[in-house]
């Protein structure tokens, strides 16, 4: 297991945590997520060999939010 931290942008309600947590979420391989909507903050704790960085920057941008 790992733990990453994406820096989310655009993220201004419970509506947009839940957009990302739920994105995020159902990708194979993620256990935790934890989004700090104040900061943008993405905890983030999954399996290294089945999801990479760049699967979850990808579930976020989908959702429309920017990942820096
Ligand atoms: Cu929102």
């Amino acid at each position: 297991m790992q733990t990453t931290t994406l820096d989310v942008r655009g993220m201004t309600c419970g509506h947009c945590k839940m957009s990302v947590e739920g994105a995020l979420n159902t990708l194979e391989g993620v256990s935790i997520v934890e989004v700090d909507l104040g900061t943008g903050k993405v905890n983030v704790t999954y399996d290294e060999s089945k999801v990479t960085l760049e699967k979850m920057q990808e579930a976020v941008e989908d959702q429309g939010y920017d990942v820096a």
